[in-house]
């Protein structure tokens, strides 16, 4: 398929390269010049690049980019043409990805909220999971390209509800390492051996998916960005938004967001999100 991907960060780089491995035509714009994908053409805005795309993928950063890249000057929707579907792959707020969709809409695009989850490595080894939202036919559309950068695709309802559905996920991922940060900080100065520690906890009933990737990071006391904390920061902002609009409360990610924030002032923001053990053990 012809696919123009805007965004070539830690996971737009590496998830625009498996389409070019699997045959589909690319061309590729990031913001920042000098970041191109090998057999993919370069293009030199948004507009230019969606200008014979069938599919116009985009992964930036936030809810801000995602407007700028799609509405900002010589944007998606200054080239886009009637047909094209949009599949957006940032984790951007809810609410805003419905207003982007009803914007394309009037101009005949279809929208798809598709952000991802497993992260870096994920992304380099096309085992992603894209957390979709959209009409099941737009979807079934861009399968081949799901199939080329991912492992499987799950449809969660209507536009807006991958979107949902992926703060749902990292609220879940960010109390986890929480709660696995605590554990080794609490281990630790109790004299508790870490080594000893890691394998019981990957014999019981504590294992997780989210402590068996960070676990070897954590072991190399490594802590560059696989998820930049920055990110994740981010996405418990939006969590707690999108819990505010909806009238509930979410004490456990409120008390969790405090250390993101110390992390922040600390000038961690970079780093990966586990760095977050490394704040409660200076404590
Ligand atoms: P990165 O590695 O921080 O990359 C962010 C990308 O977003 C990068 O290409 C940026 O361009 C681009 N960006 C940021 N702001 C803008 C604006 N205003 N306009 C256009 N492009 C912009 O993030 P990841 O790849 O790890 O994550 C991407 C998304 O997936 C994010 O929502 C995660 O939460 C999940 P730059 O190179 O800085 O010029």
């Amino acid at each position: 398929m012809r696919v123009a991907f805007l965004g070539l960060g830690i996971m737009g780089r590496p998830m625009a390269a498996n389409l070019v491995k699997k045959g589909h035509a690319v061309t590729v714009w990031n913001r920042s010049t000098g970041k191109t994908v090998d057999g993919a053409r370069t293009a030199g805005s948004p507009k230019e690049a969606v200008a014979n795309a069938e599919v116009v993928w985009i992964c930036v950063s936030d809810t801000a980019a995602v407007e700028q890249v799609l509405f900002g000057e010589d944007g998606v929707a200054d080239g886009i043409k009637p047909g094209t579907i949009v599949v957006d792959s940032s984790t951007i707020a809810p609410a805003a990805t419905v207003r982007f969709a009803e914007r394309l809409k009037k101009q005949g695009a279809e929208f798809v909220d598709a952000p991802v989850t497993g992260s870096k490595i994920g992304a380099e080894n096309g085992t992603l999971i894209f957390i979709a939202g959209g009409r099941e036919e737009t979807l079934e559309k861009v399968r081949p390209l799901f199939e080329a950068m991912g492992k499987q695709f799950v449809r969660m309802g209507d536009v807006g509800k991958g979107e949902a559905a992926k703060l749902a996920m990292n609220l879940q991922i960010a109390l986890i390492y929480e709660g696995f940060a605590e554990a080794l900080v609490l281990a630790r100065k109790l004299g508790v051996d870490q080594k000893a520690l890691f394998t019981l906890i990957q014999s019981s009933m504590v294992r997780s998916g989210v402590v068996d990737y960070k676990m070897p990071f954590v072991e190399k006391e490594d802590f560059s960005a696989n998820f930049p904390l920055r990110l994740m920061h981010k996405d418990i902002r939006l969590t707690l938004e999108a819990a505010r609009e909806a009238g509930i409360e979410l004490p456990g990610l409120a008390t969790v967001k405090q250390v993101y924030d110390r992390a922040d002032k600390a000038g961690l923001s970079d780093m990966d999100y586990a760095v977050t053990l490394s704040v409660l053990a200076s404590d």
